[in-house]
């Protein structure tokens, strides 16, 4: 927004002490977080831009893309990726049965979601999948990842907390669990905003209708999905699921939210033949997670060149 004044917006001028220790903090979450997971046996894998299949992000609660980046190329069409949800379900089926990825994701967000001090056009996904994983395997990486990173913070960069006056509490792990149906009849339709101010340490909420790759019980109707919500107004800051695998469940899936089967082809390919592993996972919006530890009023103010929707930059 042109009225928002933010840190670091004007690409003419030298940065500021703040936007420096903002990208030291940052740097030091990434070692953080790449390390244990590399510890932990996890394949590092390189991102995808430009494919075939991308994430709908539809149907979603949270919807408000107001373009789909689409060209040709090759006589092909292509899109910009909007989450590497479809590529981690085929990768974690051929082999690598446990990654994470540092995902790029463009997702033209509509132009007033400039003021949720939360969106932005392009950003990045430290995204996790897990073959044969349940959703509490993965609450316990995502738990361990951001305690590790927060604590680490706190013991080696005091001095770019100071900077940014910034007080950080170290959140007690296992985090709390929600169901969405729950703090809908609570809170209403704002559920998010509302509890986001109310928690003290991050929560996670369960049972949030959406996308046909996220697993839906036939039995109960619940669906075995998750958002994390952080503290302070920050909101969500990772959304996962369990996963379909069954191909009739995604083929009806698919129809039932009037999307084209022919653009997640090798997905439903490798369900006829019983090869897509069960899995379950999810992706960190990097730029909310940084924001939240430095105390940034926008997630623009973490990124080195900012993307707000409806502001292109020079650069
Ligand atoms: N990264 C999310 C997941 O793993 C999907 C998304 O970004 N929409 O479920």
């Amino acid at each position: 927004m042109r009225g928002l004044m933010l840190e670091g917006l004007d690409l003419r001028k030298p940065m500021s002490g703040h936007k420096l220790a903002i990208l030291r903090i940052q740097a030091g979450v990434l070692k953080v977080m790449v390390n244990k997971l590399l510890e932990r046996g996890f394949y590092w894998i390189l991102p995808v831009i430009l494919s075939k299949s991308t994430d709908p992000l539809w149907p979603d609660p949270d919807f408000s893309i107001e373009k789909r980046i689409e060209v040709e190329i090759y006589g092909e069409k292509v899109s910009a990726m909007q989450s590497m949800i479809v590529h981690k379900r085929v990768l974690v089926s051929l082999g690598p049965e446990k990654i994470f990825i540092l995902s790029p994701n463009i997702r033209i967000e509509r132009r007033d979601r400039a003021a949720t001090g939360r969106h932005l056009y392009e950003f990045t996904q430290f995204e996790v999948e897990v073959a044969y994983a349940k959703m509490h395997d993965i609450f316990r990486i995502y738990e361990e990842l951001i305690t590790e990173s927060i604590k680490y913070v706190k013991e080696s960069l005091p001095h770019e907390l100071e900077i940014l006056g910034r007080e950080l509490r170290i959140p007690q792990a296992p985090f709390k669990v929600y169901k969405r149906i729950e703090l809908e009849e609570k809170y209403g339709s704002s559920w998010q905003d509302e509890i986001s101010k109310i928690i003290k340490d991050p929560v996670w909420v369960t049972g949030i209708p959406r996308q046909f790759y996220d697993y839906e019980d036939p039995e109960t109707g619940e669906w075995r999905n998750y958002d994390l919500i952080l503290p302070e107004g920050y909101g969500e800051v990772i959304s996962g699921a369990e996963r379909e695998y069954e191909y009739e469940k995604l083929v009806m899936k698919l129809e039932r939210d009037g999307l084209e089967k022919s653009s997640y082809k090798i997905l439903l390919d490798l369900a006829r033949e019983g090869l897509l592993k069960p899995s379950a996972g999810a992706g960190l919006g990097i730029e909310r997670f940084i924001a939240y530890i430095t105390g940034a009023r926008h997630v623009a103010e973490v990124q080195p060149f900012p993307r707000i929707p409806g502001i292109v930059p020079d650069v």
